[in-house]
């Protein structure tokens, strides 16, 4: 793994990583500028949201049925308008656009797909959680024009990069190419991003569980044993649940930790989207070590027959979501 000194900043470490994707383009470079820009845009907007009449919903209803935040907007508009005249994307879906936007013409499209959840957790805004920015990218060779569902509706292993920026204390960028994952934290004072935390590895052996219990009477009674069991005293368990993907991830990637969203009986399929949501933090998961899993299998293992189509999930230390796992499957097992 290639060392960087103190003070890199995001580009010089595109820069320099470049150099070890052979088949690079510069589009990658061209395309991580432009994340960076809209992630700065929206960082700013949110650190004042207060005071730009930024706070709470639109009055709209999207495609998840969910009221959409003023903020969720802005970030949504933001990304694309960073994106869409780069050359560099030929389409974007978003957890905000029923549809897939293509690249309007004049713009040129480019060689990558990007999914985005444009603002996760953005019903947290008024209470300043953290909330943020969920993507991956898929390459798409399908030669020119402006590309086709199945260019979409991928598997998670296809998968070439993926991140998240949360906005929170500071604002981080996370990503992974696959070789290794990285954090940068924003200076507002000179508006760029350094790199903060080199080759990210979940902390082994934590004891941290992340999942909002109010539903767990609705769980799969093998997971509720699972479950149950970790609460024995001597064993040292600690709940941490912030109601924000981003923001839970964020803490078990930084220290370790496992984080669930099961089915309950108001998401049968679960309430976290798969293209924009279990992917990229599931590619982000196994970079760093860990796993992440649907309940029966990883969840880079699927390919997406739908854009917005939901998932459980699983994700964070290797060896917590394989017990789990395993659990699920005994309960499937056992006699009814
Ligand atoms: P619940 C936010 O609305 C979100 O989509 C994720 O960021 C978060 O993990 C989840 O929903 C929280 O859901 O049902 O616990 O409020």
């Amino acid at each position: 793994m290639r060392q960087f000194e103190e003070g890199t900043t995001l580009d010089r470490f595109l820069l320099e990583t470049t150099r070890d994707h052979p088949d690079a383009s510069g589009q990658f470079i061209t395309l991580f500028n432009q994340i960076t820009l809209a992630a700065k845009l929206v960082s700013a907007r949110v650190n004042r949201a207060g005071l730009a009449g930024m706070f709470g919903a639109t009055g709209a209803m999207n495609i998840q049925g969910e009221y959409v935040q003023k903020m969720d907007i802005y970030a949504n508009d933001t990304f694309k308008r960073a994106l869409e005249h780069a050359g560099v994307i030929a389409m974007i879906v978003s957890e905000e656009e029923d549809e897939i936007i293509h690249v309007p013409p004049p713009f040129v499209p480019g060689h990558y797909v990007f999914c985005m959840d444009p603002l996760d957790g953005s019903s947290n805004i008024d209470t300043n959680a953290s909330i943020g920015t969920i993507f991956c990218l898929f390459r798409r060779d399908a030669g020119p024009g402006y590309g086709e569902m199945t260019d979409v509706l991928r598997s998670g292993r296809e998968i070439i990069a993926a991140g998240y920026i949360v906005y929170g204390a500071g604002t981080v960028l996370v990503l992974s190419t696959g070789l290794g994952v990285h954090a940068f934290t924003l200076d507002p004072t000179v508006g760029e991003f350094f790199l903060s935390h080199h080759d990210i590895k979940l902390a082994p052996a934590a004891r941290t569980y992340s999942c909002n219990e109010a539903y767990a009477a609705q769980w799969d009674p093998a997971l509720q044993a699972w479950l149950g069991a970790l609460k024995e005293p001597s064993l040292g368990w600690s709940a941490r649940y912030i109601g924000s993907l981003v923001g839970d991830f964020h803490r078990n990637l930084v220290k370790g930790g496992v984080f669930l969203y099961p089915p309950t009986q108001k998401a049968r399929q679960g309430k976290l989207r798969l293209l924009y949501e279990a992917f990229p933090l599931a590619f982000l998961a196994e970079a760093a070590g860990g796993a992440a899993s649907d309940g029966r299998g990883p969840i880079l293992d699927r390919v997406a027959v739908s854009l917005h189509e939901r998932t459980p999930l699983y994700i964070g230390n290797r060896e917590n979501v394989e017990e789990l796992v395993a659990a699920l499957s005994r309960g499937r097992s056992a006699p009814s």
